[in-house]
């Protein structure tokens, strides 16, 4: 076995987005891509020597070979051991307490989340610090700046390693142990949560639906649902991790967890439904007959996050991104907690959990997490949510109108405009921006604007900022609308629009969501010229 540095040219690729680096396989396939990158990961984190890694992905094609490449290079680079999933699988949560578990000095998670996958599909690799969060901005600004100049990289020349067997095997000076991917996973589940409750809840006749979509939280779902908390077989559906998420989008939103929602809304909708995403990060919750909004989700959490074990002491805080409604706001003004407003990402979450201003936190696409991992975790929710359900013994559906009924509703919803030419969509943001400052005090049909601005943040811990953070216009009756563009998408440009109304009287809160915002929606339009400038009468998602 021989090290070989190999000669390469800087990298020609962007800035990584919201959550790493997002291409499609097609480039990472080319000669030095993902080498480049994974060596620059190493130049800027620095200090790999003797290190501990943690690896793993979300099984899509690429997984297998992306990690030979990468265990070849770490061991060319002298890293200590590498602590891998079977099979080369590990969900993002999971890693993130892995990392924790074993004090690594990081992990690299090969994801690109809710992107399809398969050889003309998306691929992505991700790179996390010793929290088990997602680097933060310092070190990714910090390994992008290293593609730019990098002119070579250490690789081993050795065979591949067998990544069915667990136990433990060395390459050169290092050794790589293959882990049962869920075991501490199912172990730090267990201590948060009432397990034998929920085993009652199901042996009682509870039914749930639990839609994996071909992707990684499969195996953690059947082993944790049904073969722990006796969920009967057949809960949890689409349970086995395929290369190509069986040709769908891994997204759990209502166009591409569509048979679900179906389910739920049909005549034998079981209690509960829900799904995860690619990488295992997100969740999204159903009643029988009823669509939990994310924002809507993580508030019900935060007033009943108490009922489980590993939160019965209270919360010391939430926080929501910036697009997310304001529905948390409301618990945590009740229960006098802090409730912070971060940018859009997860890693923007990190130093407010480790300096424990904050217990739970939440976007509204769908991801929901506590302090016990630095991710958002899609089964976490799950379980929180079966945990709820069993010590409060009402329907998803009643637990819903109570919540509104005390703290009003904040309708909301999501419309994505995707693959946009990239330059109508900087446009549509530019002008945007240039008339932030004449908005307030403008009337638009029954609304009138109150604020601007385009939402900079400055972190509390550490100070550091981040600027252009998405355009917000706030309107008199609290209503608002936000305008962001993607960094997780791999055509053209995604637009976001997040469109939100607040009502308190109970007799409006059976309205139908696109009903009740439909002001809010056309008054979007009319101020970001969507339709005119994209060419779109419609939406491409509504979430
Ligand atoms: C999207 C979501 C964001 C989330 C990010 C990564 O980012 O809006 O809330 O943190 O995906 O989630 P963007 O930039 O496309 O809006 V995941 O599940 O892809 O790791
Ligand atoms: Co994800």
């Amino acid at each position: 076995m021989t090290i070989r540095a190999i000669a390469t040219t800087p990298f020609p690729g962007q800035k990584p987005g919201t959550s790493g680096l997002r291409k499609k396989v097609r480039q990472f396939r080319e000669a030095h891509y993902l080498e480049n990158f994974v060596q620059s990961i190493f130049d800027a984190v620095g200090n790999m020597e003797g290190a501990t890694l943690v690896l793993g992905g979300d099984g899509r094609f690429f997984n297998r070979q992306a990690i030979q490449i990468i265990l070849k290079m770490a061991a060319a680079n002298n890293i200590g051991r590498v602590v891998v999933g079977q099979n080369g699988l590990l969900s993002t949560p999971a890693a993130s307490c892995l990392i924790r578990k074993l004090a690594a000095k990081g992990g690299i998670i090969l994801s690109a989340s809710h992107n399809p996958g398969g050889p003309d599909e998306d691929f992505g690799i991700k790179y996390n610090s010793n929290n088990g969060g997602p680097a933060p901005e310092s070190i990714t600004d910090a390994i992008y700046t290293r593609t730019q100049i990098i002119d070579s990289y250490n690789i081993l020349d050795a065979d591949d390693i067998a990544l069915d067997e667990l136990g433990e095997f060395t390459l050169a000076d290092m050794t790589v142990e293959i882990v049962d991917p869920v075991k501490e996973y199912r172990r730090l589940m267990k201590r948060l949560f009432n397990f034998k409750k929920i085993k009652k809840l199901f042996r009682n006749g509870f039914r749930l639906r639990f839609d994996a979509m071909h992707a990684i939280t499969g195996p953690y779902a059947k082993d944790i649902l049904e073969r722990k908390l006796g969920a009967p077989k057949g809960t949890v559906v689409n349970y086995q991790p395929l290369e190509d998420f069986g040709g769908h989008h891994p997204d759990p939103n209502p166009v591409h967890a569509r048979a679900l929602f179906d389910l739920m809304f049909g005549e034998d909708a079981p209690d509960m439904g829900a799904a995860s995403d690619g990488d295992g990060d997100r969740n999204i919750i159903l009643g029988r007959g009823i669509y939990v909004a994310p924002s809507d989700s993580l508030a019900v959490l935060a007033a009943n996050a108490h009922l489980a074990p590993g939160y019965e002491n209270g919360l010391a805080g939430v926080a929501r991104s910036m697009p997310t409604s304001g529905a948390v706001d409301r618990v945590a003004a009740e229960v006098g907690m802090p409730c912070f407003e971060t940018p859009t990402g997860w890693k923007y979450f990190g130093n407010l959990l480790d300096a424990g201003k904050v217990s739970l936190c939440g976007e509204e696409s769908a991801g929901t997490g506590s302090d016990h991992v630095r991710e958002k975790d899609g089964l976490w929710a799950v379980l929180l949510w079966l945990n709820i359900l069993a010590e409060r013994q009402e329907s998803i559906a009643e637990i819903m109108k109570a919540h509104w009924r005390t703290y009003g509703r904040n309708f909301y919803s999501r419309h994505d405009y995707e693959a946009v030419d990239s330059a109508v969509a900087d446009k549509l943001m530019t002008d945007l921006r240039t008339k932030l400052e004449h908005l307030p005090g403008q009337a638009f049909s029954g609304e009138t604007a109150r604020t601007a601005d385009d939402f900079s943040y400055t972190d509390p811990v550490d100070g550091s900022v981040a600027k252009n953070q998405g355009v917000r216009i706030v309107f008199e009756s609290g209503a608002r609308i936000v305008y962001r563009l993607s960094g997780t998408g791999t055509e053209g440009a995604t637009l976001r629009v997040y469109l939100e109304r607040y009502v308190v009287d109970p007799s409006e809160h059976q309205v139908e969501t696109q009903v009740a915002l439909e002001r809010i929606i056309s008054i979007a339009d009319q101020i970001g010229g969507i339709a005119e400038r994209t060419g779109r009468a419609e939406p491409d998602v509504v979430s």
